[in-house]
């Protein structure tokens, strides 16, 4: 295992009601009689990237108005109210990172592992979320960034992990993905890159068949993963016990 690529939203941090707490007050500011709640959410959370999202749901609602000539620029300006109103919600640490997400970042840069992330979310997004618990200086910690910035193609296409494993000069076996999603397990599948997933409550009854493993959070020595994992040696996800899964050799020591 040589390097790390993390998924964001819901992985590294769970931002997912931040965002729909963000795409609501965006409608209310432009005056939209939209107004999504978390069932709803949970559903839309199926198309990637808020952009595809806002049209997939203006296409349900209103397929008529959605094939306007202003619907892209609409879409644009109803996303930027929404990215501000998010690192509004998220910035200066008022998001925590998930468990075991800091400890592994910080286990990784003392061993000279390379980390990368491989999101859907717009770049904006990732310094709001970053900046107060990785420091001001949080993007060098990083030997790859792919990002909506960087990336056109939403999962569940490779696109995005194809591009930071071109970054980072690995072979796709060589590293190891980390997602909260069906979408984001795909998209790592696709790359041909072995996942380990923490769903949280949006995709707690997505399908993971093809998941390394799926684990309720990475745990940290004072949150340890509440259930006893095959071979119970670990019971918080560190570098040992990543190499192990990637290595299969947890399942064959059980
Ligand atoms: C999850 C997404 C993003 C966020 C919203 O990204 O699909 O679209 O829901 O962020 P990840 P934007 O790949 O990190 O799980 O509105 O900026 O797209
Ligand atoms: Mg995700």
């Amino acid at each position: 295992m040589q390097a790390l690529i993390f998924d964001v939203d819901g992985t590294l941090a769970d931002t997912e009601t931040a965002h729909l707490q963000a795409f609501n007050a965006a409608f209310a500011e432009v005056g939209l009689d939209w107004c999504w709640d978390e069932a709803l959410y949970t559903r839309l959370l199926k198309v990637a990237g808020g952009k595809e999202r806002l049209m997939h749901y203006w296409r349900m609602v209103d397929p008529d108005e959605a094939r306007g000539c202003k619907v892209k620029e609409t879409i644009d300006a109803v996303h930027a109210i929404k990215t501000r109103h998010y690192a509004g919600r998220v910035s200066s640490g008022r998001l925590p990172l998930r468990p075991g997400i800091a400890r592994l970042i910080e286990e990784a840069g003392n061993a000279g592992m390379p980390i990368a992330i491989a999101t859907t979310t717009t770049p904006a997004n990732l310094d709001a979320l970053l900046r107060a618990p990785l420091g001001e200086r949080w993007r060098e910690r990083f030997a790859a960034i792919g990002d909506a910035g960087t990336t056109a193609v939403k999962k569940p296409a490779p696109h995005v992990y194809l591009a930071v494993l071109d970054r980072l000069g690995l072979e796709a076996g060589d590293c190891l993905a980390i997602e909260d999603s069906e979408n984001g397990l795909r998209a790592a599948q696709a790359a041909g890159i072995p996942t380990v997933v923490t769903p949280t409550a949006y995709t707690a009854q997505d399908r993971f068949d093809d998941a390394l493993l799926v684990l309720p959070h990475l745990g940290d020595p004072e949150q340890p993963i509440p259930q006893h994992l095959p071979g119970a040696e670990h019971r918080w996800a560190d570098l040992a016990a990543l190499r192990a899964w990637h290595r299969g050799t947890l399942f064959e020591a059980a």
